[in-house]
């Protein structure tokens, strides 16, 4: 399988985050990646390239506008109000307040343009969402152009970007991206399945009333579970994409047994609807040591959920969105792709 890999990643580092009343570094931090990389080079899953510089004509097909012009100007419009450290909004509007009125200044515009504070942004940030962006799309030309399978080493993730909104360390949704240029060069029917642990509510919120694009989220109880406001079972799609949108969530402490049942129903649906590419939103972070999530999955399901994947006998992207356990990362993601090769 080839991979996409940008090393462009890194210049988004040093990154904070309020977490149980303390601010602590960003769990979401450059050694992800390059835990990945390490382990996808010591198991030869197959040639490492940089992606190919992609304009943002796709991205504006699933992204607001003025949310992706906002985007590249944060550095700079925190810097020029005399900051140094990292750029995070505070302020929300939420109901009962406008949401349909930008504000001018970069706090307001922060807040006006994510749902939580877990999208800091320092100096290299765009450039990072933007090689992210850009390795999705490199990924998916290569599924376009015949290959059976490819793998965008995306960092940061995408999931939780919604339209016009970024949050949880989400800025593009980047398999959003892909599956949008799947569909323009010619697939009919994409799903996006999304195995993270977190509901993947951006991608939800951007295919909600669209039949042409699937998508299938398992993941942890908003009950309990961040993001809080999406992800329920009720939530089937609206208008023409109404039964388009099916979510399994899962209580915490949810074992690889009542995991897979929830993957093999997905995967039912999934075949069902005939698309003819799949996007994995691929987040290991189901990990039993992961050290923000409450699933029990052990290193050895991540092979499996690979073999169920290929069984599909599908053109697959797998787009890497989440996993904080660094040290094992590496090997569970990877072993989701060797596992899809029967290796
Ligand atoms: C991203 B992905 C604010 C951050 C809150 C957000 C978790 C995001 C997970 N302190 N934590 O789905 O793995
Ligand atoms: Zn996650």
């Amino acid at each position: 399988m080839r991979t996409v890999y940008s090393e462009k990643h890194a210049g988004h580092a040093g990154n904070l985050e309020l977490v149980a009343g303390a601010i602590v570094p960003a769990f979401e931090m450059p050694s992800r990646a390059e835990f990945v990389l390490a382990r996808l080079k010591a198991v030869g899953l197959g040639p490492v390239e940089a992606p190919a510089e992609h304009d943002l004509s796709t991205a504006a097909k699933v992204h607001r506008k003025d949310f992706l012009d906002f985007l590249p100007t944060v550095w700079d419009r925190w810097t020029a109000a005399g900051r140094t450290g990292t750029a995070l909004p505070f302020t929300w509007p939420t109901r009962g307040l406008r949401g349909d009125k930008p504000p001018a200044f970069i706090d307001g515009l922060l807040g006006y343009y994510s749902f939580d504070a877990g999208i800091g942004f320092v100096e290299g940030t765009w450039s990072a969402i933007k090689a992210s962006h850009d390795t999705a799309l490199s990924a998916a030309a290569l599924v376009a152009g015949g290959e059976r399978s490819a793998f965008a080493l995306c960092r940061p993730p995408g999931h939780h970007a919604g339209a016009g909104f970024m949050g949880g360390y989400c800025y593009i949704n980047n398999a959003a991206v892909a599956a949008q240029w799947l569909r323009d060069t010619g697939a009919k029917r994409v799903t996006i399945l999304d195995v993270d642990y977190h509901h993947g509510n951006g991608t939800q919120e951007i295919f909600y009333h669209r039949a042409d694009v699937q998508v299938i989220n398992l993941h942890a109880d908003p009950m309990q579970e961040y993001p809080y406001f999406l992800g329920h079972a009720d939530e089937h799609g609206a208008g023409e994409g109404e039964g388009f949108n099916v979510n399994y969530p899962m209580p915490w402490g949810t074992t690889f047994e009542t995991w897979k049942a929830a993957l093999d129903d997905g995967c039912a649906r999934l075949l069902a609807y005939a698309p003819d590419v799949v996007v994995v939103s691929l987040g290991v972070d189901t990990f039993e040591r992961d050290p923000i999530s409450r699933f029990k999955l052990t290193t050895d399901a991540y092979p499996v959920i690979g073999e169920t994947i290929a069984r599909l006998g599908l053109p697959t992207l797998f787009v890497m969105e989440g996993g904080y356990a660094v040290e094992e990362i590496g090997v569970n993601a990877v072993g989701v792709l060797t596992g899809f090769e029967g290796r």
